[in-house]
């Protein structure tokens, strides 16, 4: 099982969201990622995640993506890649099957009918929803204090897991940050791949630190014996 964070899509141009600041694009990430904070403010976050919709249009895949679906077309269901990430830089990169524990940039939810639409538009100007035409359409995505997608599903495959890689991810953001003790719990042998220690860095076999676009590419070649 592979679970990547924000890293893997730093050379892509997506910013992380820890820098050396503190800060994402000039917000506190517990500023706009919060049901309190939506509540509180609606249009400064539909605006926030608007502008992040429109920027995936600017970006493209790096090396680290392709190589997970390298990976995958070699081994197939054998591998879960579970993403934090809320861009579409995998399934671009050729990823089948891919995990959006923290959901997807590019659907909306309708909080009025439950339902979830492909959505590429903005959000701000409080469009109608296509299922029940309620004004009630946010971001698909999990913000603090709300249940991640499909844990059920991440957790029967970290206990399964042979091998747990964590690629570009500080580690700081719960539940993501303890899948390592579950998977070694388990058994696995963890492996991470990131820029630098991450906060749970000692819990990993083998901590490796350098760019997504690097390692990952060496990482599947040698998992292959290519
Ligand atoms: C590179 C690189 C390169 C850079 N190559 N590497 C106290 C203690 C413990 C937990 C809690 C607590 N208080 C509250 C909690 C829970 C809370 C939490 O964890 N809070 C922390 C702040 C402590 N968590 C939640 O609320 C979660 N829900 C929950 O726990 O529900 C309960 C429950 C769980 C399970 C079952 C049942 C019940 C929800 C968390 C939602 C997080 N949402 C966000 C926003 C999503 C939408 C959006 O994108 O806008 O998700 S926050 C943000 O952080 C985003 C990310 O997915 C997430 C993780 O960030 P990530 O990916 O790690 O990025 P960075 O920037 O932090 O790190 C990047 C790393 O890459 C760095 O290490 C760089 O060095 C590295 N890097 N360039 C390789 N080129």
């Amino acid at each position: 099982m592979v679970l990547t964070g924000a890293g893997i899509s730093a050379e892509s141009g997506v910013p992380t969201f820890r820098d050396a600041d503190g800060l994402w694009e000039g917000y506190h990430v517990e500023d706009v990622a919060t049901p309190e904070a939506y509540d509180r403010d609606p249009a400064t976050v539909l605006k926030f995640y608007d502008e992040r919709r429109a920027s995936l249009a600017g970006v493209v895949p790096n090396p680290a993506h392709e190589a997970l679906a390298r990976l995958e077309a070699a081994v197939g269901e054998e591998l879960l890649v579970v993403t934090q990430n809320i861009d579409d830089l995998h399934e671009r990169g050729g990823l089948q099957r891919v995990v959006h524990m923290h959901g997807e940039l590019l659907k909306a939810w309708c909080t009025s009918c439950d339902q979830r639409h492909p959505w590429t538009g903005t959000l701000v100007d409080r469009p109608a929803c296509p299922g029940c035409g309620s004004t009630a359409l946010r971001p698909d995505v999990v913000w603090f204090g709300e249940i991640p997608y499909e844990m059920d599903r991440i957790i029967d495959a970290l206990t399964d897991a042979e091998i747990f890689v964590s690629i570009g991810t500080s580690g700081a953001v719960y539940p993501a940050a303890g899948f390592v003790q579950h998977a070694r719990r388990h058994g696995a042998r963890a492996t991470e791949l990131n820029l630098e220690p991450s906060e749970g860095s000692f819990f990993f076999h083998d901590s490796r630190h350098g760019k997504a676009g690097e390692l990952v590419p060496a990482w599947v070649d040698e998992l292959l014996g290519s």
